[in-house]
């Protein structure tokens, strides 16, 4: 099976800022349908669509309140069934996004729970505790503890993430058939992949204690049943064959690789976050700090290396709806913009693993740049301004932090053109349109042969035709400095070598003895100016040439 999915590349769409085509500011799926020629000329395989599902919308669609309809203001069942069809016709597949560790808490069986049915009642997480004393100290990812009180059933229910978003109890087996039958509802429609949300999450421990370390994430993160609950979703569904890839929060290499290694039977792939936590200070999101290139090398090579040794396989990216955008953060939005893009698409896009494409990242897109907070709409970013202010933070710092952290800065309308609304909608969108799109659009890129859009074209189809790059070996390579990271990609015929420096400044390429037996494949520059000078975020793609006897 994974000799099926090696050489392809998934697109992420975030519907809601994709494309919008009945004028009401909202993204919808018939705007997927419409942009899916943009996405065959760029060259991907699957689009992996997060959830358009019948929700309140408090989490975009993360609190699901009905996981088999779709919600009006994203179109109808008969949208997402031309969706599929035109698609196939493209040959590209349809991935849904199974949030499956939690539902709104309008759900029909949370509605029922909050009745008092016990039978509901135990498809969710209740625990009984003094209505001043949450029953754990475990606080939620959005901020605040993790539970909350339910007077009328004087009980208390986990929520890992937001209040509305209440943690499914998968121990009780009715749970798990619940859920068996959305995979099979969606699996008949012709989707052909899945992406599950904080998979990692969903067994909790047998009992719940206190945290007196931290945040409580240790006792329920890769829990005890994690494993088992994944063989049996996957084995009773008769999804072994399809692409499925599971977001893993905080997790370890060794579980990844039980996760994905294709013995186990669980997923073909893992999504981690190590390496974008690398400007966190203290391992706190909100707190700033200048992203730390020596441990992100580290971070990959660990990674790359480890799941190759322990036949795993990673999801590869830089970009999703919850991160902000790449160039912002590890690269320059000012005079090395279109370098910077280039260089970080290679890194990723060479390695060994399944490369991911954001929206608007084949772009360059930057992040938003709001400086007020009535732009934002992110219930995480919302939270934490309240948060950080009440922790001693200025309302101008906390702006200052959301700037660069807020999940919003990832989920600003695709930038298509630079005329009204960026060719995203006729009316004004749901969340408001960067500065940069008068420069960073579709258009403009595609009549600059040498944009950001045309490189990461290049970078995709490298993948379809070099089988040393989907399916070889890698290696890291000793660059002697911090901030140029090198790898290599070899199988029985050939050897490649990566080279991507995050420097703004210039850098030594020392590191290679016999620079004259490569050939160049690839550079972000128009042409290299010294053979041993990288210049800022200069990157360069080798292939070794055989010397015939
Ligand atoms: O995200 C899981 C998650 O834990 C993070 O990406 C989270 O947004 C971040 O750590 C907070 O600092 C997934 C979805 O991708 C996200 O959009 C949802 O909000 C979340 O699950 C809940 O379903
Ligand atoms: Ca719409």
């Amino acid at each position: 099976m994974r000799d099926q999915f090696q050489d392809k590349v998934v697109y992420q769409i975030y519907p809601k800022s994709f494309c919008d085509t009945n004028g009401d500011g909202i993204g919808d799926l018939n705007g997927v349908t419409e942009k899916l020629e943009y996405l065959k000329e760029l060259g991907i395989d699957y689009i992996w669509l997060t959830p358009f599902f019948v929700s309140p919308q408090k989490d975009n669609g993360y609190d699901v309140a009905d996981y088999k309809s779709v919600d009006p203001m994203f179109g109808t069942m008969e949208d997402f069934e031309r969706l599929v069809r035109e698609a196939e016709k493209k040959q590209i597949g349809i991935m849904l996004d199974m949030v499956f560790n939690h539902t709104s808490t309008s759900h029909e069986w949370f509605q029922k729970a909050l009745q008092g049915d016990p039978t509901y009642m135990d498809y969710y997480i209740f625990r009984d505790s003094p209505s001043d004393v949450p029953p754990t100290n475990w606080v939620s990812k959005f901020g605040g503890n993790a539970w909350e009180y339910v007077p009328s059933l004087k009980k208390w229910y986990l929520h890992l993430f937001d209040v509305s978003q209440a943690d499914l109890n998968w121990e009780n087996p009715a749970v798990r058939e619940e859920l068996k039958q959305v995979i099979r509802f969606w699996k008949e429609k012709g989707v052909k992949g899945f992406r599950f949300d904080v998979v990692n999450l969903i067994s909790k421990p047998e009992r719940f204690q206190d945290d007196l370390e931290g945040d409580g994430r240790r006792f329920y993160t890769d829990g005890p049943h994690v494993h088992e609950f994944l063989k049996e979703l996957v084995r009773d569904t008769g999804i072994e064959d399809m692409v499925t890839v599971g977001e893993m929060s905080s997790t370890s290499l060794e579980n990844c690789i039980r996760y994905s290694n294709p013995e186990e039977k669980e997923l073909s792939m893992v999504f981690n976050f190590h390496h974008l936590k690398v400007d966190y200070k203290n391992g706190q999101k909100w707190e700033l700090m200048e992203p730390d290139f020596m441990k992100l090398k580290t971070l990959f090579q660990t990674w790359q290396e480890g799941m190759q040794e322990g036949k795993g396989w990673n999801a590869v990216f830089w970009c999703n709806h919850d991160q902000p955008r790449i160039v912002s953060r590890f690269g320059d939005e000012g005079t090395y913009w279109k370098e910077s893009a280039k260089m970080l698409g290679t890194a990723i896009h060479l390695m060994r693993g399944t490369p991911y494409v954001y929206q608007g990242e084949e772009l360059g897109m930057t992040n938003a740049g709001y400086d007020d907070i009535s732009c934002y709409k992110d219930v995480e970013s919302l939270n934490y301004f309240s948060i950080m202010q009440r922790e001693g933070k200025t309302k101008e710092e906390a702006l200052h932090i959301l700037n660069a952290r807020s999940r919003d800065n990832g989920r600003t309308p695709m930038q298509w053109n630079d005329g009204v609304y960026a060719g995203f909608s006729e009316k004004e969108p749901w969340i408001s349109i960067p500065a940069s799109y008068k420069t960073i659009n579709v258009e403009a890129e595609k009549s600059d042969a040498d944009s950001v859009y045309y490189y990461y074209q290049k970078l995709i189809s490298l993948r379809k035709t070099s089988p040393v790059i989907a399916r070889g070996r890698i290696h890291f390579l000793e660059t002697g400095q911090e901030d140029v990271m090198a790898y290599d990609r070899t199988d029985e015929k050939e050897e490649w070598m990566i080279i991507c420096s995050f420097s703004k400044e210039k850098r030594t390429l020392d590191f290679i003895d016999h620079l004259e037996e490569y050939e160049l494949l690839l550079n972000n520059y128009k042409a290299i100016e010294e053979d041993h000078i990288l210049r800022p975020y200069e990157t360069r793609v080798y292939k070794k040439v055989t010397v015939q006897p």
